[in-house]
């Protein structure tokens, strides 16, 4: 513990205009503990600010993406220790990013799951076991798993998973549309790179933009959705590059944005 504590808990890599975000904390199959969080959110914020960056992608290892909160750091907390820390809070800020980000999940993602549903998109290796375990503890999810699985599964799976613990493969969950897709797990870092670098390569603008409208689905009515996508649709013809990707089309040429 005292080694672990005195190293970084994750490893950041730059592929292209992408970053690769690694977890790190092998002996305790990546169990995300306060440390992992701050690096995890002070290395996104980070790469979000950076113009040279377009993606993130956040990845585990090949046994455990995440195996969830780190159980020791957390069991003899009290109520008011957990409420003055406002602990997991900081987790949010991982889903307020404007840039996108990729989850690529093998392994465990027990509570993982939640960060990993904190992504953009989620990739998963075969290998890939997805769950809330937490009531097997006798706690709840904290880092907001009962609000996203729903949303993501709906309330039969996340309901019997959260009251039972029973975990998803990596099959189930693709059918329950928890993950895009499935990939050989020797493929996952490999696929997880390339999406990365396609949406690093489009219009920075259209990008964020288009993160910004699917997210707002999970926010608000229908009607007012809609509406919003119907605002920014507007807005991007202020922008060289819709003037840039519509000409390089009729060109038949790639297009060269230039807010990348
Ligand atoms: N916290 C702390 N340490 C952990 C955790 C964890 N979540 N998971 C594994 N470790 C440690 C083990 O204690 C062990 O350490 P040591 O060698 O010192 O004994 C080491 O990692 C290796 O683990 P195992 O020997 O257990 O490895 P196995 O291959 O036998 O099993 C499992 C792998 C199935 C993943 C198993 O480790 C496991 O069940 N882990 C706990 C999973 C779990 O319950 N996660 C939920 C965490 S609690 C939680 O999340 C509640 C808070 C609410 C919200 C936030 C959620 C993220």
């Amino acid at each position: 513990e005292e080694f672990e504590e005195a190293r970084t808990t994750i490893r950041v890599e730059r592929v292209g205009r992408a970053a690769l975000i690694t977890l790190d904390r092998p002996r305790a199959l990546n169990a995300l503990n306060l440390q992992v969080m701050n690096e995890v959110v002070a290395a996104t914020e980070a790469l979000d600010r950076d113009p040279e960056c377009g993606c993130v992608v956040i990845t585990g290892s090949a046994k455990a993406f995440a195996a969830g909160a780190d159980i020791k750091e957390m069991r003899s907390r009290d109520y008011l220790d957990m409420y003055l820390a406002d602990w997991f809070a900081a987790w949010d800020r991982l889903g307020q990013l404007r840039t996108p980000t990729v989850a690529a999940v093998a392994g465990y993602a027990l509570g993982g799951c939640e960060l990993a549903m904190l992504c953009d998109v989620l990739l998963a290796a075969d290998t890939a076991v997805f769950g809330q375990p937490e009531i097997t503890l006798g706690v709840i999810p904290g880092i907001g798993g009962s609000q996203g699985l729903t949303r993501a599964v709906g309330k039969a799976k996340a309901m019997e998973m959260c009251l039972t613990g029973r975990t998803m493969d990596a099959a189930e969950a693709e059918r329950a549309g928890l993950v895009s897709r499935v990939v050989p797990a020797d493929e996952l870092l490999g696929e997880a790179l390339a999406v990365a670098e396609t949406v690093a390569g489009m219009s920075l603008p259209a990008v964020m933009m288009a993160k910004e409208a699917v997210a707002r689905a999970f926010e608000t009515t229908l009607a007012e959705g809609v509406r919003f996508e119907r605002r920014l649709f507007h807005a991007v013809f202020a922008t060289a590059d819709q003037k840039e990707g519509m000409a390089a089309f009729v060109e038949k040429r790639p297009p060269a944005f230039r807010h990348r």
